[in-house]
């Protein structure tokens, strides 16, 4: 029942999500480079601190490119991984553990699998050890031809973990020379991993006098990956990638900060907002830079799960019957974005889940007037929340998905 009633769900929304907008198709047959940005949040973008802007090439791409400003992470236990996932399968992480570690070989609709069905070779990139989070598995099997982890970098300059982002995204960038036209790239940054210590040399911002230790060292890692960027995007302009690709940057989840004072408590909008405390706790920037498409910013609320609805909308790809449970960003409608733990946002109202999940127990906010009100008017949230997440947990744990393809083969 569970299985049928799952497909019924995909049907349904395969029917009601097709949405003509100017942007279908502007991406046609580009190639995609998307880079997920380890622990990047949206609180930093555009903001400055003493005067200097912490994430100035960003700021400056902001303008050129569509740009989702009220984005969220949706990940769980599964941290970086969660994230990948989402992304590239428009389905929820599990509650617990990495569907990664606990599902590495089921099918899915995923993005690279599309792309590659449509002529396009595919590559993920990630400079640290092939094991961690199973990627070596994981890769191949949602269908990226190579993947490039440690052992296929130059040793590089170390910052952090491993090799640092700006020597990452570089080598990178020169393995894509050899991938054939079209080609989807994904690349996993990690420089800006907690505890976001960086050389001397790195610690550019001149910030003694803000916040706690903690903080200062998440802006100056934030900013030194904001300057990899800055090297990474011209030299997609001189390898002449740039103009023939759509470019991706995305945060995987929040800072993990458990402190009383959190970086996002230090730039919610008022001391003592909990509404804007929670707006800006789990909140991640998403870029799309496509070419010959002008900048927008896009405020609508969404998360890592519609990522790819929209990517397909706009190499116009999208019409199939996929079994994706995100969004088109780009169709207009009212935003949604649902947590792991239950809290549900949409442009309208945020529902905060209690530890027990009973809508009871619950927090509703009204967005416009930043008061709470009954926890009836969630409802509709709460019901989505339930439902979806019951139905992504269905499609990964009976690997539904691999069923649904030999049945309609
Ligand atoms: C390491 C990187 C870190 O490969 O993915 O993952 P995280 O600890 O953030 O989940």
């Amino acid at each position: 029942k569970d299985r049928k009633d799952a497909k019924q769900w995909f049907d349904d929304k395969t029917k009601e999500k097709v949405v003509q907008t100017l942007y279908e198709g502007k991406a046609a047959g580009k190639n995609l480079i998307m880079v997920q940005l380890e622990a990047y949040q949206s609180f930093v973008i555009d903001k400055k601190v003493n005067g200097q802007e912490i994430t100035p090439n960003l700021n400056k791409l902001k303008k050129e490119s569509l740009y989702f400003n009220d984005i969220h992470h949706q990940t769980a236990s599964g941290r970086t991984s969660d994230a990948e996932f989402s992304a590239n399968t428009s389905l929820y992480p599990l509650a617990t553990g990495s569907a990664y570690v606990r599902f590495p070989r089921n099918e899915y609709d995923s993005l690279p699998y599309i792309l590659k069905e449509n002529g396009y070779d595919t590559a993920a990139f990630h400079a640290y050890k092939p094991g961690f989070w199973n990627r070596y598995i994981v890769y191949p099997n949602l269908g990226f031809n190579e993947f490039h982890s440690i052992e296929d970098f130059d040793e590089g300059e170390q910052v952090g973990w491993a090799i640092g982002d700006e020597s990452f995204l570089t080598q990178s960038a020169d393995k894509m020379k050899d991938m054939k036209d079209p080609f989807y790239s994904f690349l996993i940054a990690l420089t800006s991993h907690y505890p976001y210590t960086m050389p001397a040399k790195y610690q550019t911002l001149d910030i003694d006098d803000v916040g706690d230790v903690n903080l200062r060292n998440y802006l100056q890692s934030v900013h030194y990956v904001d300057q990899a960027i800055g090297t990474f995007i011209e030299k997609l302009k001189k390898d002449g990638l740039w103009e023939n690709s759509v470019v991706v940057f995305y945060g995987d989840h929040d800072t993990g900060y458990m402190q009383s004072k959190t970086p996002s408590t230090i730039f919610a909008n008022e001391e003592g907002d909990q509404l804007g405390e929670l707006e800006v706790k789990d909140g991640i920037p998403l870029f799309m830079h496509v070419p010959g498409v002008e900048g927008k910013e896009i405020d609508k609320a969404g998360g890592q799960i519609d990522i790819m609805p929209t990517l397909l909308h706009l190499f116009g790809l999208e019409k199939k019957n996929y079994h994706h449970i995100g969004n088109n960003l780009l169709d207009g409608k009212e935003g949604s974005v649902v947590f792991r733990y239950g809290s549900v946002k949409t442009d309208s109202y945020y529902y905060k889940s209690s530890y027990d999940l009973k809508l009871q127990n619950g927090t509703c906010y009204d967005i416009n007037t930043r008061q709470t009100v009954s926890v009836d008017t969630c409802k509709p949230l709460y019901d989505t929340s339930v439902e979806e997440l019951s139905i992504s947990d269905d499609v990964i744990f009976g690997n539904l998905v691999e069923q649904w393809h030999k049945t309609e083969k």
